[in-house]
């Protein structure tokens, strides 16, 4: 949880550019700009829109009708997000949908997937309009993941001037940027990956999940103002998109619910965006040269980030009048996030755990240092990476479907015996036959992973009694509207207003929680105890 040493520059240097601006803001172009396009060939070109008569009418039918049914039922919910030790709540509602058993982790919350139907699962959901609304997601999935490719290919074959494709057809809809012209590559982006094959092309493009976004902002009482370009009112602010596969393209199905004909609010054409309509916006990392871009989204529009975008660029969502969804699909890096993973770090741990055949005694096979930390590190990871962040986001899941019960008793199941396992080193530590190098080791090793764990169930803990005592962190929701300013928002979170707690099914738990008159725990919640103990045993060997 430490700030990396870097974050507090950037900090520092957004800071700077905030005062120096005053008043004054970046300029940016929208399609009303004459060098609109220009801009975007040039400094943009990994941004592919596409308007919504290029996709079949029959998936936005499917997709619109899933988006209104995940909002009859209720499954959007705002995240408790936590960056740089503050909780915020996000403005956007969101659900995750993808892969069975995966999970994308974004600002310290782990998502995890309502399973899209798939072939050799059998998955239960609360409604067969769920189940329909999730399988129009994953045909959003295939859909895209094509498109991707085709523009992929667009891009890294200059000599391929015509895509014979017939979703794609005149060139005014992409607003006079087809994807053949940008094979001309700007000497900013220097050609993505020119000997990719196609497995390696398929691999950036094969979605795994999908983060729906819905908001209201009718519904926000106080949306941020976008801060260097005066884009007026953002939705979700500048970023880059985490925890993705390098250079994978996001795929972004945009659905707002506009009216039928709300094209260019006639008093436009003054200058800047127009506030009632959804866009996206862009900018290069750290210059200030460059023109920002914001992107006009209507209802079906969608738009791609190819490559390494999301690293050289930041994309913000600014918010237009009417409701709006979108469907973001993504290449998560699920390295450490599936549950295939966890459950195989659970296995590991648990080879270190032996029961006599006779008395049922429980007792660990090795107490070699590199054993002892592996499996302290693992019960970590199920704990605060699994457990935790699954209970802390309350019984939301259960609105589409039950799948991640069963697994997460397992896991629960596996940690308690991790518990065990710690309590057995302990026991073994603090006996005083085995004194030596040997023993210090492996009691530093066991020091540092079990003050990690107290650090973070101290910070867990904390973060639900926020929650309990604001309901909204930062306040958002209560505040009246105020002009932005650099100390917007406050630094000092109301925590006294008892005011807007989260219904009761999104009511964040910190589980597992127990108190020392458990009995059925080896171990006390609390290590503080524990710790200063083990401490004074290795200052006793040194
Ligand atoms: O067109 C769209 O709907 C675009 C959506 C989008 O850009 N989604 N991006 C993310 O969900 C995301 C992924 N990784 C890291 C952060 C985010 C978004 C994000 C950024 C800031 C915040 C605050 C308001 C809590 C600071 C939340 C979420
Ligand atoms: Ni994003």
């Amino acid at each position: 949880m430490k700030r990396r040493a870097g974050e507090r520059e950037k900090e520092l240097k957004k800071k700077k550019l905030l005062e120096q601006l005053g008043e004054n803001r970046l300029p940016y172009m929208t399609p009303a700009d004459a060098d609109f396009h220009h801009l975007w060939k040039t400094k943009y070109s990994k941004l592919i829109f596409r308007k919504s008569d290029a996709v079949p009418e029959e998936l936005h039918q499917m997709v619109q009708e899933g988006f209104l049914t995940l909002r009859e039922h209720n499954c959007f919910f705002q995240d408790l997000v936590r960056i740089k030790e503050k909780d915020f709540i996000t403005p956007v509602s969101r659900i995750l949908i993808g892969k069975p058993g995966c999970t994308y982790k974004y600002l310290n919350t782990r998502l995890f997937t309502v399973p899209w139907p798939t072939e050799g699962y059998d998955i239960k959901y609360c409604s067969p309009q769920i189940h329909d609304a999730c399988k129009a997601l994953i045909r959003l999935n295939e859909y895209l993941h094509i498109e991707a490719i085709k523009a992929l290919q667009g891009q890294n074959l200059p000599e391929t001037k015509e895509i014979k494709d017939s979703t794609v057809t005149d060139r005014e809809q992409n607003f006079g940027v087809s994807l053949q012209e940008k094979g001309s590559v700007s000497k900013d982006q220097s050609s993505s990956v020119p000997e990719d094959d196609y497995g390696s092309l398929k691999q950036r493009t094969s979605f795994n999940l999908t983060l729906l976004n819905y908001m209201d902002p009718l519904q926000m009482l106080y949306l941020k103002q976008e801060p260097y370009f005066g884009m007026g009112n953002m939705a979700v602010s500048w970023h880059h998109d985490e925890n993705l596969v390098e250079r994978s393209t996001v795929a972004v199905y945009s659905y707002s619910c506009e009216g039928p004909a709300m094209e260019g609010s006639n008093d436009q054409k003054l200058k800047g965006r127009d506030p009632a309509v959804w866009h996206v916006g862009l900018k290069v990392a750290w210059d200030i040269e460059t023109p920002g871009l914001a992107i006009p989204l209507h209802q079906g529009d969608f738009y791609l980030m190819l490559d390494d975008l999301n690293m050289t660029h930041q994309h913000c969502v600014l918010a237009g009048f009417p409701p709006r969804f979108s469907s973001t699909h993504r290449v998560a890096d699920c390295s450490r996030g599936t549950l295939d993973y966890i459950f195989g770090q659970c296995e590991l741990a648990l080879q270190n755990l032996q029961t006599d055949p006779d008395s049922r005694a429980l007792s660990l096979k090795s107490l070699e240092t590199a054993v002892i930390k592996q499996v302290e590190e693992i019960h970590n990871e199920v704990e605060f990476e699994w457990l935790r962040q699954f209970w802390f986001q309350g019984k939301r899941y259960l609105k589409c479907t039950d799948w991640w019960l069963n697994p997460m008793a397992k896991l629960e199941e596996f940690w308690r015996k991790m518990e065990i396992m710690t309590s057995l080193v302990l026991s073994e530590v603090r006996k005083k036959e085995r004194i030596g190098e040997q023993r210090n080791e492996a009691i530093s090793c066991f020091l540092i992973a079990l003050t990690e764990r107290q650090k973070l169930r101290q910070v867990w803990a904390a973060r639900k009694r926020s929650v309990d005592l604001s309901g909204d962190a930062e306040g958002r929701e209560r505040r009246p509207r105020l002009s932005f300013t650099s100390a917007w928002p406050p630094s000092e979170r109301c925590q006294s207003q008892a005011a807007e707690n989260l219904p009761e099914d999104q009511k964040p738990e910190c589980h597992p929680f127990w108190t020392d008159e458990d009995c059925n725990m080896p171990l006390p919640y609390d290590l503080e105890d524990i710790i200063a103990d083990l401490q004074n045993l290795v200052q006793w060997v040194e």
